[in-house]
């Protein structure tokens, strides 16, 4: 399917699964897990009327455990002890945040060449793609415990810091669109927006994320 065929399609699948969870669960906090991911989460967020911190969705896990993977890989390290984010809309501008990622603590540009980092980046932001290559469909297991953790975070009120896509309305310098960053989430929710420093280099990516995802936002009917 084309983009746009799929963001018109899977408009009107997730306007119509919204509205039926709204009708039976008003206090529900809904997580989006349908591409295109930031474009639906405004279709969720329109159709159900929730404020926002109750309509927002799971991306940035998904495509953060990508990028630990591969620095795991890379470093012969464990995977747990990767610190990263990956921020931005879901799609191939999303921006790996190089800044603030780690390795047990010790800067990534400090234990693998740039090159190799930014074969990383790259493998990161085409990893649905390479998945999809590789099973004939959507990657399954990931996403799905993605979106296990956001519910955990929230049944359990932890307080989790995780990167998910939150309707930014100033934050990043961004206004008035869904896009991946680190939020608080505890038990209504979004309890906070969490803003990094961010490089000129990578704030310029998200700007470009930013301008990707508002033409897809585009694309929809309502
Ligand atoms: C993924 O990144 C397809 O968005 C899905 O695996």
């Amino acid at each position: 399917m084309s983009r746009d065929d799929l963001v018109t399609t899977n408009e009107k699948i997730v306007g119509s699964v919204t509205q039926e969870v709204v009708a039976a669960s008003p206090d529900a906090v809904i997580v989006v897990v349908s591409n295109p991911l930031d474009a639906m989460c405004h279709v969720a967020h329109r159709v159900a009327g929730f404020p926002k911190p109750r309509v927002f969705g799971m991306a940035g896990i998904l495509d953060t455990a990508r990028f630990r993977t591969f620095i795991a890989w890379e470093t012969g390290a464990s995977v747990k002890d990767v610190t990263a984010m990956v921020l931005g809309g879901h799609g191939d501008q999303m921006v790996p945040v190089v800044s603030a990622t780690s390795v047990g603590g010790v800067p990534l540009t400090k234990l693998v060449a740039q090159a190799r980092i930014e074969a990383m980046v790259e493998r990161t932001r085409k990893g649905g793609g390479e998945i999809v290559n590789l099973l004939g469909t959507s990657a399954w297991y990931a996403p799905g415990a993605a979106a296990a953790q956001i519910v955990d975070a929230i049944a359990l009120d932890e307080k989790r810091v995780l990167p998910c896509t939150a309707l930014l309305e100033g934050e990043y310098g961004i206004d008035d669109l869904y896009m991946g960053v680190p939020v608080k989430l505890g038990a209504g929710g979004i309890e906070e927006i969490v803003e990094l420093d961010l490089s000129d280099q990578e704030q310029a990516w998200l700007q470009e994320s930013a301008d990707a995802v508002r033409e897809v936002v585009g694309v929809l009917a309502a």
